[in-house]
């Protein structure tokens, strides 16, 4: 990793440091038994710059460690996910795409095709660029078209010799995995069509802050986005915000629709975010320092209540082996004493083990056998979804929330 000391990875200007979780592995570094002693750490720190106010990592590992052949997050596996990216898909289709008659889209980070399904659905020109080989080769299969490589300059000057300039260029959970941001902006500057759309979401900091999601910080993040941060990168890129959307997933995200500047209309909603992000003090040092005592404030409640589960003999279980439940269990030091194991319905995560604090991973049916009597719910983004599923399911285990603060559901 590269960045310089205490400086902005965007604007280059001087950063101050927020948290300090630690020694952490790859978020999706699940693990063979026999590969324990060369599992991979690094220091998650963080830090908000002060001229731009991105929030980011101060360290992120090398791309090809973490997005490769054996990428363990299959976005299709969520049902409900299925349904946000077909609800958008028909939302931009008849907002935008309908005005250009041979319309060309571009979906960077496409992974199983969740997203771009739609468009080979009817007939639309598109192109996927996924790295991770073995998710890409999921969205082949359904015939989607797309190439297994990073975005860099090259690969966009070759795309847009081979199929034109992109009416649409969309992300959902990617751009704030790429560390260099300025190379990404300027890919997007030579993929764009003067009329077309950049449109991307992200996991919004404004909701970390607000429900002291903290888990949301780990390697593959090394962005969390606001209003106020994108507006400050795009200065320089002549590029501009025209509408936002706050949108449910992943604990709440940001929807950001960004234009060529001048190109289109810029929406009052933006200019309001950026109204309602003052208020909120995400332009404020003060605002993250609080937020560092809210994550020390969970580690305490977080251990205190699975010890004392323990304590009265009780079996506490997690449910999903998430990306997000890495940082949680290494930064509160929660290993297999207090956490028997936890389910996933991912098949490559089962049989192994959860990285760094080395839990180990089973199927989901494993839920069903009722011999646990508490159950945290890592894949809170997944709620109604899970708890929907496994409401007939008889077990008797009862949900831990973890969010703002620990707390036993249905006690
Ligand atoms: O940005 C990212 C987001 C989009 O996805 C990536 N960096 C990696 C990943 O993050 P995550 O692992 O925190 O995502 P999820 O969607 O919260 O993961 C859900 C996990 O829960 C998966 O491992 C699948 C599992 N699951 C399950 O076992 N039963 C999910 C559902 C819906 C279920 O019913």
């Amino acid at each position: 990793m590269n960045k310089s000391k205490n400086r902005c990875i965007a604007c280059n200007c001087k950063t101050q440091q927020i948290n300090d979780f630690g020694k952490m592995p790859l978020a999706n570094g699940f693990i063979d038994r026999k590969n324990f002693k060369d599992e991979y750490f690094f220091n998650l720190k963080t830090s908000v710059c002060l001229e731009c106010k991105l929030f980011q990592l101060n360290q992120q590992p090398e791309a090809k460690l973490m997005f490769n052949s054996t990428y363990p997050f299959y976005s299709s596996l969520s049902k409900n996910m299925k349904s946000h990216f077909s609800n958008f898909f028909q939302d931009i289709y008849k907002k935008h795409l309908i005005n250009f008659p041979n319309s060309f889209s571009i979906e960077i980070g496409c992974n199983d095709g969740i997203f771009l399904e739609n468009f080979t659905q009817n007939n639309l020109s598109h192109l996927g660029i996924e790295p991770s080989a073995n998710v890409a080769e999921i969205a082949e299969s359904k015939s989607i078209n797309l190439t297994k490589k990073f975005i860099d300059k090259k690969l966009s000057n070759d795309i847009i010799q081979k199929y034109g300039q992109a009416h649409l260029i969309y992300a959902a959970n990617v751009i704030c995995h790429i560390q260099d941001i300025n190379l990404l902006l300027s890919c997007i500057n030579i993929l764009l069509h003067d009329e077309g759309l950049f449109i991307f979401e992200d996991p919004y900091i404004g909701n970390v802050i607000k429900n002291n999601l903290f888990d949301q910080i780990y390697d593959e993040h090394v962005f969390l986005f606001s209003l106020i941060s994108v507006k400050n990168i795009l200065k320089n890129y002549n590029l501009e915000i025209i509408d936002c959307e706050e949108t449910i997933t992943h604990g709440g995200s940001m929807r950001y629709t960004i234009a060529k500047s001048g190109k289109y209309k810029v929406k009052n909603n933006v200019k309001n975010g950026i109204l309602k992000e003052n208020s909120l003090g995400l332009n404020n040092i003060e605002t993250y320092l609080k937020f560092n005592e809210n994550c020390k404030l969970f580690k305490k409640n977080f251990i205190n209540l699975l010890e004392n589960l323990k304590k009265n003999k009780k079996i506490t279980i997690g449910y999903a082996a998430t990306s997000k439940s890495t940082t949680i269990l290494n930064y509160c030091n929660i290993d297999q004493n207090l956490i028997s194991y936890i389910v996933d319905s991912t098949i490559i995560k089962q049989g192994k083990y959860s990285p760094g604090m080395h839990i180990p991973i089973v199927s989901d049916k494993e839920f069903r056998k009722e011999n646990s009597d508490y159950c945290v719910l890592f894949a809170y983004n997944h709620m109604n979804e899970i708890l929907t599923k496994e409401k007939n399911n008889n077990s008797k285990s009862k949900w831990i929330n973890l969010f703002p603060q620990p707390m036993i559901l249905n006690d």
